[in-house]
């Protein structure tokens, strides 16, 4: 068997000595990697203005990493700018943030061919190439007018709208195109799957067989779902430890047996966050119990500052948190903690299996980690509610969680009253469904079924995971 390339737009390359980064594809494709050596190419994550124009390498663990930088008018026009200004919120269903500029697009294609000119010469005739990710949609096209034959495989890790959405972006049928030079489509659900079915019958008028796959002159594309996962046991021992460290004894006697109900997530405003304080107030209001009985600690961390609405989403957050304690704390209750950066992770482990209800409320999202990590991280005897927005991919595999309409203030904060008071039986019997699903469908499991399709070792016709 060949090796393993992944490209994806980001490559963290693990500092020598020491572990790879604890989450994320990192640990998904650990086994892959191990068992047949790998590459992984990408960006540094370093932008200058003149950045050196080479392939840096390194080998870490049996992986061999080559990273380029950017140049700071490449990172504006094709990061900050085509890529998270228009691709990301058009596929998260939010025309009205979409901010357009033809020469960011040029850019984000010109990105892209560099990546493709830098790998080139990097592959060998039997190595399998993943690519991940919004950010890197052309790049299988530009490699194979290169002349690579390799298996190519692209998967989605946000929602794929339908034509309708879709077509809103200039150039829409350009990118659906682009998806045709891969063997493998791959997205997070099966609501997804109908999206880009959709898109690629409406956006190049070909047909899509039963499969469901597309003909192109004697090649195959596969469409298929494949809902990520985490490492659960991993996660489940983090937590089990975590809970008994320092910062989560801190936290638990600073709560002096008050509820308490948790958030974490990147401050995006995919991730419903002023939905969901407003719930919380919603909560106050209708459910007089609650007052001075429930804490709510939300940890948002930093996340694309550069860009105009996520600034405009962290003063919106500011305002509504100091509107809801100033209008419900007393003098020894803050209803809502609000923590406005990254903690790390083994404390979020901990902080998570502490909580009673993790709510988990995006607008829309590929699939949500969190959701998983906050099952994986519930004590069996004694687990909190997951309360779920059914707009994140998380919900289609995990119908034992509570699932809410995150627009529906007073609708959440019914749910969240009912995961407070929902006796231990009922708790555990939804938890532990999740559980040993979470259990039998891990990240390894996910990584494995996306390279048996493009490897074409599995049917292509068998059904998708439900996780
Ligand atoms: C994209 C898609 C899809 C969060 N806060 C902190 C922290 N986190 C960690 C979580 C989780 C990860 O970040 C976030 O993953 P998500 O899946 O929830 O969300 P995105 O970043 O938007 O990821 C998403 C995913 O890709 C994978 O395909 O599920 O739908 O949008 O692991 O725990 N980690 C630490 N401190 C924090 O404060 N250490």
């Amino acid at each position: 068997m060949g090796r393993l390339v992944i490209v994806s737009n980001r490559v963290a390359v693990p500092k020598r000595g020491e572990p790879a980064a604890a989450g994320g594809l990192a640990v998904a494709l650990k086994d892959a990697f191990s068992s047949r050596g790998g590459l992984w190419f990408g960006w540094s994550g370093t932008a200058s203005p003149e950045p050196a124009d080479m392939v840096r390498h390194a080998r870490r663990a049996g992986v061999d990493y080559a990273v380029i930088d950017l140049s700071q008018a490449a990172y504006e026009g094709f990061y900050a700018g085509y890529a998270n200004s228009a691709l990301w919120p058009m596929f998260h269903f939010r025309l009205g943030l979409l901010s357009y500029d033809r020469d960011q697009a040029g850019c984000y294609r010109q990105v892209n061919q560099r990546y493709a000119e830098k790998l080139m010469p990097l592959l060998r005739p039997d190595d399998t190439i993943w690519v991940h990710d919004y950010q890197m949609i052309p790049l299988g096209a530009q490699l194979r007018a290169m002349g690579a034959k390799q298996r190519i495989g692209y998967f989605h890790h946000i929602p794929f709208p339908p034509w309708a959405v879709f077509a809103a972006m200039p150039g829409a049928e350009d990118l659906i195109r682009d998806l045709l030079s891969y063997d493998v489509v791959g997205v997070q659900t099966n609501r997804d799957l109908t999206g880009l079915i959709d898109c690629m019958a409406q956006g190049t008028g070909m047909k899509v067989r039963p499969g469901p796959e597309v003909r192109l002159r004697g090649r195959r594309v596969q469409l298929r779902a494949f809902p990520i996962s985490i490492a659960t046991e991993e996660f489940s021992d983090l937590a089990a430890r975590s809970v008994n460290s320092a910062d989560a004894k801190r936290l638990e006697a600073s709560l002096a047996g008050r509820a308490m109900v948790i958030g974490a997530e990147r401050l995006d405003y995919t991730k419903g966050l002023p939905e969901r304080f407003r719930a919380f107030a919603a909560l106050l209001e209708h459910f007089p119990e609650h007052r001075g009985q429930v804490t709510y600690l939300q940890v948002a961390a930093r996340s694309r500052e550069d860009v105009e609405s996520y600034k405009d989403l962290k003063r919106e957050i500011e305002t509504l948190t100091g509107q809801i304690n100033g209008d419900w704390s007393d003098a020894d209750w803050t209803p809502v903690r609000y923590v406005g950066r990254a903690v790390p992770r083994d404390t979020l482990a901990g902080y998570y299996r502490m909580a009673k209800v993790g709510l988990v409320t995006p607008l829309r999202d590929g699939m949500n980690l969190v959701a998983k990590e906050y099952v994986a991280a519930q004590d069996p005897e004694n687990p909190g509610v997951l309360v779920l927005s059914k707009f994140a991919g998380a919900a289609e595999g995990l119908p034992e969680a509570l699932l809410v309409n995150p627009i529906d203030a007073v609708g959440m904060a019914e749910t969240m009253h009912a995961a407070l008071t929902m006796g231990l039986d009922e708790r555990r019997e939804r938890h532990g469904a999740m559980l040993r699903r979470l259990q039998e469908h891990d990240v390894g499991a996910w990584a494995k079924g996306f390279l048996d399709v493009l490897e074409g070792r599995e049917p292509a016709n068998s059904a998708p995971e439900r996780a």
